[in-house]
């Protein structure tokens, strides 16, 4: 039951007089209990994929398998070590979920009972916090305050009846700082019981966003980085390691984004169309507050679910729009050269570094061309700062950026390639002819 049931179907809004039905309602609903369904809620069956929901699709990931004992889903989470692959050319040892960085999304249905194991098998202690669950306190995961840490090779069992619906996130609640910028969160999707009609999409994605430190030339991330993060990913990939969301022309999108970012949030933009953020994870929000966005600003520890119709083909651009955070492995200790001729600095260096080759006089997209044509060395197990050949040039892009592909014909969604611009559409050098007309 969602809130706005909960209001219906409560005394008050009976009760409610005409002349401050609006008022009274208002004033009670500032007061409701602070979650979606009654305390104890009833069990219900076990919600199945494809009868009682849709389930997501995360991209570059998968969601939890589970199965059914005596009506509870049973869940088994494995906190291990796992390398990690963040785009072609550059792999951590990360910690993560059953063989995956960062862990698959569990998902679940209104009023199902849920038992999840978890089983330790890190070197060190630790925890599993359900964040913006309600649940009884006992099974909130916050290592030393309501458990005790699960040690290596233990497994412990966390249980509880889903109460509400919406987005919400997994991750370690002991030694946050460290297993967190190591990789262990995923995304928990709470699928209505009894979903209003316009919930159904075709499309419904879920997004984990979280930022790194991996120097080039290492393999291990640094959980000790405050604020120079190099590495920033949806779903543990960078671009062009992030796999594109593909939507048919008309089809209704939901895009599910958390961030569980050491120290950033990101403002996620999306190109071509504009969307609605039409939930946190704290609830829906009502329609008649529901703005008109192209970007959704992401806060750390929050998250925001976004819908749109995918109504324009093309390949759309859906990235962090912090600009820095379109990197990857970038450094920001060296002085700034834009415009500063640098051909004499670089013949005075290259005797005692033979592939120095000072960058940034143009600016840093010209860096990964560098890297792509072989002018450049970059260490092993590192990648270019910025993005990949497109089909028109190379894409000054990386990091937290990935590509929504709308087509008007789809066999499946499938990523169907480059997208196919009809004659004359496509922006380029003006004809001479244009040029007299318009500018002569
Ligand atoms: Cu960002």
């Amino acid at each position: 039951m969602n809130r706005r049931n909960l209001l219906k179907t409560g005394a008050l809004a009976g009760g409610a007089i005409a002349l401050g039905a609006s008022r009274t309602n208002a004033a009670e609903s500032r007061w409701e209990q602070s979650y979606a369904g009654p305390p104890n809620p009833p069990m219900l069956d076990p919600g199945l994929p494809d009868k009682d929901y849709t389930p997501v699709i995360t991209p570059s990931g998968t969601s939890l398998a589970w199965k059914v004992v005596d009506r509870v889903k049973v869940y088994h989470l494995i906190a291990e070590e796992v390398s990690n692959e963040f785009a072609p050319g550059l792999k951590a040892k990360c910690w993560g979920y059953n063989g995956q960085v960062h862990g698959p999304t569990i998902e679940a249905v209104e009023g199902d009972r849920i038992r999840i194991y978890v089983t330790n098998r890190l070197k060190a202690p630790t925890t599993v916090h359900w964040h913006g669950v309600f649940l009884p306190a006992g099974m909130d995961g916050v290592g030393g305050l309501t458990q005790r840490a699960i040690q290596p090779g233990e497994t412990f069992k966390y249980e509880w009846t889903v109460r509400q619906s919406g987005t919400f996130m997994y991750h370690s609640h002991h030694d946050e700082m460290t297993q967190m910028a190591m990789g262990m969160m995923g995304m928990m999707i709470f699928h209505p019981r009894k979903p209003q009609p316009d919930y159904a999409v075709e499309r419904d994605f879920a997004i984990m966003l979280s930022e790194w430190r991996i120097d080039p030339g290492t393999a291990t991330p640094n959980p000790n980085e405050m604020s120079d993060f190099n590495v920033l990913t949806m779903n543990a990939k960078c671009y062009p390691g992030t796999e594109p969301l593909v939507a048919k022309l008309g089809d209704r999108v939901r895009i599910r984004l958390g961030n569980l970012s050491a120290m950033d949030h990101h403002p996620i933009h999306l190109h071509g169309h504009f969307f609605k953020i039409t939930a946190t994870d704290g609830g829906q929000i009502p329609l008649s507050a529901q703005q008109p966005e192209t970007t959704a600003l992401v806060p750390v520890g929050a998250t925001r679910d976004i819908e749109f119709v995918a109504s324009e083909p093309g390949d759309w651009a859906m990235h962090c729009h912090m600009t820095h955070h379109v990197m990857n492995q970038m450094g920001h200790d060296f002085p700034n050269v834009v415009g500063i001729n640098k051909d004499r600095l670089d013949r005075k260096i290259r005797p005692l570094l033979p592939n120095y080759m000072t960058m940034g006089e143009h600016g840093m997209g010209e860096h990964g061309i560098h890297v792509e044509s072989g002018h450049m060395a970059v260490p092993k197990n590192s990648i270019p700062m910025v993005g990949a050949y497109g089909p028109f040039d190379y894409i000054t892009m990386g990091g937290m950026f990935t590509i929504l592909k709308v087509r008007e014909h789809l066999a499946n969604y499938d990523d169907p390639g480059w997208y196919q611009y009809p004659p004359g559409t496509v922006a380029d050098v003006a004809p001479e002819e244009d040029l007299r007309r318009d500018l002569g």
